[in-house]
């Protein structure tokens, strides 16, 4: 592990492993801390649902190949309503675009595989990561490991740390400011060895609760359901889990699911979350530990692939052209696509979800927004370009 680097990289996420590689194809070292194993890293089932932005540059780091073979391409997905099912066309309503089910487990282990053949440096078991100097010419990070205290000098640090790491906690708290909506209930997530209710996606309001049935795989499903913010997994077994979501549903889809046991079952919390700016001094923050979006728009993964879009054209602007424009509206690029993905994920989020606390009016509403979305192909288009993923720039 080197002493000094050009980019000391906090996170060994989806995050930081594509801004580590797209640094290393151009030729600028980089050095990346992870506090966790990679087992553990590995571990963590989350999103499934890439942009078509989010594809293209996977490729382009060089590490599309797998995610080609194994990724379903999916050209619409259904939206589920008073035992009513709406299909919304993606490819036929935003321009030939469409969106890949591909794990962001694989992507992470894509990206892991990279660059160990690159033999780029990734520390794993990173403890007490410390980003320090930050508003100087000469940043530094410090950490620990079984080998001791450690130090690593370098031009710029990267915050990819997720929403509950250091680097955003280390902007002095006049320096930030912070916007968030916590909502009522988390997300309860099932993975299980069967084939899926059906090929595409089901988002599914109803009394009981959201549900979504998703997929990694023709025979590995993905399913979700809206569940008290309090409620815990052992609460949940999974034939109550199956019972539920089977209620949730249109009896047609319903009559498909075919239970299997649990292989992995978690709760996520569910906000929006985002912190201004996203840069100060020699640190830029991207994904997670900058911004959370709600899960019902599948846009978090997709989110903080495009902050390293912009954070890699801008570092390796200022290293080979020694310009840094792009550093410099780092913050402001990211900001004003971040903020549509958050419109779009809380517009979404409202609209399918059980509000207790909404009285007739809110439950009046969500019904207008699907009926409204029912019969305009306009809001369809506005839907589905906003699901695929809007420009990068
Ligand atoms: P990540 O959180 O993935 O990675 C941050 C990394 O930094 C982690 O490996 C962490 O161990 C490490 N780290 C943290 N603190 C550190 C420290 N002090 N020192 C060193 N390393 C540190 N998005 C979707 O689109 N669809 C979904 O269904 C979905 N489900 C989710 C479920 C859960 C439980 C969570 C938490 C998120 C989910 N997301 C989902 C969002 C998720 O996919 C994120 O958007 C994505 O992981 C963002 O990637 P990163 O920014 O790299 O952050
Ligand atoms: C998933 O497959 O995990 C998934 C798909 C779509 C979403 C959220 C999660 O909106």
């Amino acid at each position: 592990m080197p002493r000094r680097t050009r980019v000391a990289i906090v996170g060994g996420g989806p995050a930081g492993l594509l801004l580590a590689l797209l640094l290393y194809r151009a030729g600028i070292d980089c050095v990346v801390l992870e506090r966790r194993s990679r087992d553990h890293v590995l571990s963590r089932i989350r999103a499934g649902v890439l942009e078509q932005g989010t594809v293209d540059l996977l490729r382009l780091a060089g590490v599309g190949a797998r995610m080609d073979r194994e990724g379903l391409v999916h050209e619409g997905f259904d939206i589920a309503w008073r035992g009513e099912m709406l299909h919304v066309d993606l490819r036929g309503l935003a321009g030939g675009k469409t969106v890949t089910v591909y794990g962001q487990t694989e992507v992470t282990r894509d990206l892991y595989d990279a660059l160990d053949a690159a033999g780029v440096p990734i520390v794993h078991g990173a403890e007490d990561v410390q980003p320090q100097d930050l508003t100087t010419e000469t940043p530094f990070v410090t950490f620990r490991t079984e080998d001791g205290e450690r130090r690593l000098e370098c031009d710029f640090v990267a915050g990819c740390d997720g929403f509950h790491g250091v680097c955003r906690q280390a902007i002095p708290a006049d320096q930030i400011r912070i916007f968030e909506r916590v909502y009522p209930f988390g997300w309860l997530g099932l993975l299980t060895r069967m084939p899926p209710v059906q090929d595409e996606l089901i988002y599914a309001h109803h009394s009981r609760g959201f549900a979504l049935c998703s997929l990694r795989s023709p025979l590995l499903s993905r399913y979700y359901v809206q569940c008290p913010v309090g409620d815990r997994v052992e609460d949940w077994s999974d034939e109550r889990f199956y019972d539920e979501l089977q209620a949730r549903l249109p009896e047609r889809a319903a009559a498909q699911l075919q239970r299997g046991p649990s292989i992995e079952k978690s709760i996520a919390p569910l906000r929006s979350f985002v912190a201004e700016p996203m840069r100060h001094g020699r640190l830029f923050l991207a994904g997670d530990a900058a911004h959370i979006v709600p899960p019902t728009g599948a846009k978090g993964l997709n989110l903080a692939v495009s902050d390293i879009h912009f954070l890699s054209q801008a570092l390796i602007a200022h290293f080979k052209e020694h310009e840094d424009g792009l550093l410099d509206a780092y913050s402001a690029t990211a900001l004003a696509r971040v903020w549509k993905a958050e419109r779009f994920s809380w517009w979404f989020t409202s609209m399918m979800h059980r509000f207790e606390d909404d009285g007739g009016f809110g439950q009046r509403i969500q019904e207008a927004e699907f009926d409204y979305l029912a019969g305009s192909r306009a809001a369809q288009t506005a839907l589905a370009e906003n699901y695929v993923g809007l420009p990068h720039l």
